[in-house]
């Protein structure tokens, strides 16, 4: 039998719980599509942090090299790690270490879930730039508590970088409706941004099928809001792409909904899978965390193993639970209630 070698990295907080949940639906759908998961679990989180020091082991990302994909929780503990320690120490390494440069997130509403708006017939695709942008840790202080002192986080857009998410943009536009929006702030940002602007423009003339628009990050925010339903794939950098994905979280319902794929697109490294959310301490182990945005996440990375058909399955399975009213509703149902349905309508 195919077996996919799954590195697990469950977290912090519900990181935990929508972990189990999401392997408890994820093993079923690949046993009854002819497959296993080989899952090694590792304990890699704050609580690791405050007893080695480390979020992961020195040599965390030569373990997690050997595996087909990584599934990851969520990560913070904020009352014991900053969350920048937490962040910098486990997280974002993976995706620079793997390049793992297309952020990949789908914003759409799920059968019997009232989103916020009256537009709910909308589709998004935002990727977001993973790896450089305003997460490239270039900076520093000086003169720490001092009047004088001065902190700097320099924001770093390569060729490279620019060109290639955004020609992974236009190929996710040209397989859906072929329409591109490239999100910058190009009017204030007049270096990196005009920059990216002209590169959306160089590379343009190569999709020939794909309608492209610029707008500016706040009109987007207002436009996510307005007329989502005139949206296809956005494409936007690191910072930008994670505060636009929250938005999108947002009008689909909430974070408990909002699915995520870090892609290595060459496939030269692992790719990872996580839920947008973080590990929200407060209800934490408390069978109240809503796991359909990790089990969505656990069905992207089926499809990026090839499994397509369990993908579906399981994305199916998600809609016909929540098309029963079941998860739509922040503390309708507990964690365990709606994995549960998930795996009944799966086994259905
Ligand atoms: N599900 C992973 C997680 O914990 N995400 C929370 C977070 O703050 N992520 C930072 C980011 O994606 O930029």
């Amino acid at each position: 039998m195919k077996a996919h070698k799954i590195a697990l990295i469950p977290g912090d907080g519900i990181g935990v719980d929508v972990t189990d949940a999401t392997m408890q639906v994820l093993n079923a759908a690949a046993a009854r599509f002819g497959f296993a998961l080989d899952a090694t679990r590792f304990d890699w989180s704050c609580e690791t942090y405050v007893a080695t020091g480390r979020m992961m082991p020195e040599n965390g990302i030569e373990t997690l090299r050997g595996f087909d994909a990584i599934y990851l929780g969520a990560v913070g503990w904020p009352a014991t790690v900053p969350d920048s320690v937490s962040l910098h120490g486990l997280l974002l390494p993976i995706r620079k270490a793997f390049d793992q440069y297309a952020n990949i997130r789908p914003h759409r509403v799920l059968p019997g879930v009232e989103g916020p708006l009256k537009a709910q017939g909308f589709d998004i695709l935002c990727i977001r730039e993973n790896t450089e942008g305003e997460y490239s840790g270039a900076g520093g202080r000086v003169h720490h508590g001092r009047d004088n002192e001065v902190a700097v986080e320099t924001a770093i857009f390569t060729r490279k970088g620019v060109e290639r998410i955004l020609r992974f943009g236009f190929e996710q536009a040209r397989a859906r409706r072929k329409h591109l929006t490239s999100v910058t702030k190009s009017n204030a940002q007049r270096h990196s941004m005009v920059f990216w602007d002209e590169v959306t423009q160089l590379l343009a003339p190569e999709y020939p099928d794909v309608t492209v628009s610029h707008m500016h990050i706040d009109a987007m925010a207002a436009k996510m809001v307005m007329a989502p339903q005139d949206l296809d794939v956005i494409v936007a950098s690191n910072l930008f792409g994670d505060i636009l994905t929250d938005l999108g979280a947002a009008i689909q319902g909430g974070l408990g909904f909002a699915a995520s794929a870090n892609i290595c697109p060459d496939r030269s490294g692992p790719s990872m899978f996580e839920p947008v959310h973080g590990s929200a301490p407060d209800i934490a182990g408390k069978n109240i965390a809503n796991p359909i945005a990790a089990i969505w996440s656990g069905a992207m990375m089926l499809e990026h193993l090839g499994e397509s058909a369990a993908a579906t399955a399981v994305l199916s399975a998600v809609q016909a639970a929540t098309g029963q009213g079941v998860g739509i509703r922040p503390g309708s149902h507990g964690t365990g209630q709606i994995t549960a349905a998930i795996l009944n309508a799966l086994e259905a």
